[in-house]
């Protein structure tokens, strides 16, 4: 399996994220790829490949204009109001103030477009997530051509939790949706998209929400619990013509791998059913026992296991990095779960 993957990501590099009453250095951090190209070298699986450049019509497809625009420029408008740190949200269009205009001021717009407060915005963020969305879009390629049948986007940031007009949850452009569009215009009638990582994917859920071309599915930390928080709970299955094509697997803290792949089977089986031309990964490696903010039980051998029940399902697949922590064993677990993939 080849891997797409540009050292463009080091351009994201926060020096803050909010956590826990305090400014701490960001989880989401560069080095995350470092200990993943580390374990790729000591086990290779396939060339390490650069993105090739598609624009930004799908990205379009996916995202809202003025919200594109507004990542552009953030930076930017922050500076020049003369903040001194990262752009980091301080206020909301709450429920009490349901229809909101669009503010002015970056104060007010970066309430508009987040939908948390933890992901600051920082000089060269935004050539980063264009970087990264190049690096789905060029794995979604490599699928819906049929050059490949395994292809494995190394996205940095992430983009699950990136909605048509929000950010949040350390991700801007959705990777995985973009990829799941991509395909759709390019000879796919219908995609799956299995979201593994430990948070809910809520971006990717929203934004093929009433859609039945593309079937969402994720796994993770019961949001009564976990981030997000206000998705990504059971009942939540679709609407209009995308009713049933959403699927909620919310568990508990300390699941360990014996329960968390029930719900793979189950995962596994709706997708069989299901019968998509492709199948999209998000994989994230914060499942892990040691990973710092999540709060599963996985243990290293048990992404071989994973992996190779994803691949039993006998779909091109694109695997697309979400999240993943625990610095030191995030290259280990990554890499785990690719060999599973092709056994
Ligand atoms: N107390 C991804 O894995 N904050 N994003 C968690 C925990 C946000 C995770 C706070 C976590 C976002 C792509
Ligand atoms: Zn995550």
């Amino acid at each position: 399996m080849d891997i797409i993957y540009t050292d463009d990501h080091r351009l994201r590099a926060a020096k803050t994220e909010l956590y826990g009453g305090e400014l701490v250095p960001p989880f989401e951090c560069p080095e995350r790829m470092d200990f993943i190209l580390e374990a790729l070298k000591e086990r290779p699986i396939g060339s390490i490949i650069a993105p090739n450049h598609y624009g930004t019509d799908i990205i379009n497809q996916v995202h809202d204009a003025d919200y594109l625009s507004f990542l552009d420029t953030a930076w930017d408008e922050w500076q020049a109001a003369g903040m001194k740190g990262e752009p980091i949200p301080t206020v909301w269009p709450s429920r009490s103030m349901p229809a909101p205009h669009i503010p002015a001021f970056i104060d007010g717009k970066i309430g508009y477009y987040a939908l948390s407060s933890e992901t600051s915005i920082a000089k060269g963020t935004i050539e980063a997530v264009h970087a990264s969305a190049q690096v789905a879009l060029t794995g979604a390629d490599h699928i819906a051509s049929g050059k490949a049948h395994h292809m494995f986007s190394l996205c940095r940031p992430p983009g699950h939790h990136a909605s048509r007009d929000q950010y949040g949850g350390y991700c801007f452009i959705n990777n995985a949706a973009i990829a799941a569009q991509y395909m759709r215009q390019n000879g796919a009638q219908k995609v799956a998209i299995l979201d593994v990582d430990f948070h809910h994917g809520n971006g990717t859920q929203a934004i093929f929400y009433d859609r039945d071309d593309v079937m969402f599915l994720s796994l993770h930390g019961d949001p009564s619990d976990a981030f997000p928080h206000f998705l990504g709970y059971a009942d939540e299955t679709g609407y209009g013509q995308g009713e049933g094509y959403n699927i909620n697997y919310p568990m508990p803290p300390n699941t360990p791998y014996a329960a968390w792949v029930e719900a793979l089977d189950q995962a596994i089986a709706s997708i069989r059913a299901y019968a998509p031309d492709s199948l999209i990964v998000s994989f994230g490696a914060d499942t892990y026992e040691n990973d710092p903010i999540s709060f599963f039980k996985l243990k290293s051998d048990d992404y071989f296991d994973m992996g190779a029940r994803i691949n039993a399902l006998g779909l091109p697949t694109l695997t697309v990095m979400e999240g993943g922590y625990a610095v030191k064993d995030i290259g280990i677990n990554t890499v785990n779960f690719l060999i599973g993939l092709e056994r």
